[in-house]
């Protein structure tokens, strides 16, 4: 089963996605997603000009040995990019091994452990009130977990609130890097109030998220988990900037505040401290940017054995064949936790077509051979790239910290 063509496709609807598409001997193909937010271009030359004519002409059955043949094979490991490239080939392979057998990919993983999938929704606002208005919101569409991000006041724009109230929130909103102000002080005023309130409207059973991307010291973290937990979170996550995995034992000598990490992330190395210590609850990285099924399956299951589960990171800026292998893997994986939901345009489900379903806070895996999503080329040709950057941030004095 001949790898006879192997091609990117590049495409704007709403927003970028590069996708990638393996052509067999047969016909038969596979879709895997190589989307990386604001690096669009660097992840395709890396495939173009590297690794792609290599690909042609190998066995697709043989998933395993081509994993290896491009992490091992290239001397450079890891990254970003590398692993966003191989992802893309791993999920195009296995989507094409699923249709060879007639299956769906979860069956292929091993069945289902479990009819449905939960999902949390993004609830933003520019003050706790708007922000608990879109909770109201979430709650009566039948979402059972919400991650609540509201306007921290005094700093002009804060990390998952969009500009306006009621608008979709994408950070990659402009060609070159935007420059955001933080007050770590005072944000942490905030916080705590915007729990308290949501705790105390919604009552005990609602799942309830937080994201501090990044932007808190080890300590810091440490005090926000502490003033939580009368609040008892699904999830604290990113709490830290986490190169060092060894600062999460002092967030976790001080808080029981579950913590969740690791979307930037893309090997099962970046973990290893914190899962065999125990040091967090919930592991995030993407099946698009950690290596594929072949790779996240072992980062799973390396979880598994700490009591850890998966939470993988899913908004708008990973493709819909991103997130339909996802809801495969979730549907198998017998660790689940929770996935993140970030609805689509429009534009981009009219590009990208999916079998998965979504249905009072849940999803629903498709019955489909493969993944299950499809890309329309055609339509796709008719929204091309758009440079777009993530945003920088700064302290009030100017200092360039965390984004
Ligand atoms: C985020 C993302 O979804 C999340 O939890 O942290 O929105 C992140 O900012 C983007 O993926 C960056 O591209
Ligand atoms: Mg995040």
């Amino acid at each position: 089963m001949k790898i006879t063509e192997a091609y990117l496709i590049v495409t704007s609807p709403g927003r970028n996605f590069v996708t990638l598409k393996v052509v067999t001997e047969s016909g038969v193909y596979g879709l895997g997603d190589a989307t990386l937010n604001g690096r669009e271009l660097s992840v395709v030359a890396y495939l173009e000009e590297h690794v792609l004519p290599a690909l042609i002409g190998r066995d697709a059955r043989q998933i395993e040995d081509i994993w290896h043949f491009f992490y091992r094979g290239a001397y450079w490991r890891r990254g970003p990019v590398t692993m966003a490239a191989i992802s893309a080939i791993d999920v195009a392979l296995w989507d094409i091994k699923a249709k060879m057998a007639n299956m769906p990919l979860y069956q292929l993983l091993g069945g289902r452990s479990r009819d449905r999938v939960m999902a949390y929704a993004h609830c933003t606002g520019s003050d706790i009130e708007s922000c608990l208005q879109e909770v109201e919101k979430h709650v009566e569409q039948g979402y059972r977990a919400v991650r609540l991000q509201a306007g921290v006041p005094g700093i002009p724009t804060t990390y998952g609130v969009a500009k306006n109230d009621g608008e979709r929130y994408e950070p990659a909103d402009s060609e070159l890097p935007a420059e955001h102000v933080w007050s770590t002080e005072k944000y942490l005023n905030h916080v705590p109030e915007l729990f308290r309130v949501a705790r105390e409207r919604f009552g005990p059973d609602l799942h309830l998220l937080h994201d501090v991307h990044h932007r808190l010291t080890p300590i810091e973290a440490a005090r926000l988990g502490k003033a939580l937990e009368p609040y008892h979170l699904f999830w604290l996550e990113d709490c830290v900037a986490a190169e060092n995995q060894d600062s999460f034992r002092l967030i976790r000598q001080h808080t029981t505040t579950p913590l969740a990490v690791g979307e930037v992330f893309n090997s099962i190395h970046d973990y290893r401290t914190l899962i065999e210590q125990q040091l967090i609850d919930y592991v995030r990285t993407p099946i698009s940017h950690g290596g594929g099924i072949t790779h996240v399956r072992r980062i799973a299951d390396f979880a598994a054995l700490y009591h850890i589960r998966t939470g993988f990171h899913g908004p708008t800026d990973l493709s819909p064949v991103c997130l339909g292998a996802a809801v495969h893997f979730d549907t198998w994986v017998p660790n689940f936790g929770i996935q993140e939901h970030m609805p689509y345009e429009a534009l981009t489900d009219e590009v990208f077509s999916h079998d998965y379903r979504f249905e009072n806070g849940h999803f629903i895996v498709g019955e489909k051979p493969g993944h299950g999503v499809d890309i329309d080329e055609e339509k796709a040709r008719l929204y091309p790239y758009r440079p777009a950057s993530l945003p920088v941030n700064r302290l009030e004095d100017g200092t360039l910290w965390h984004w």
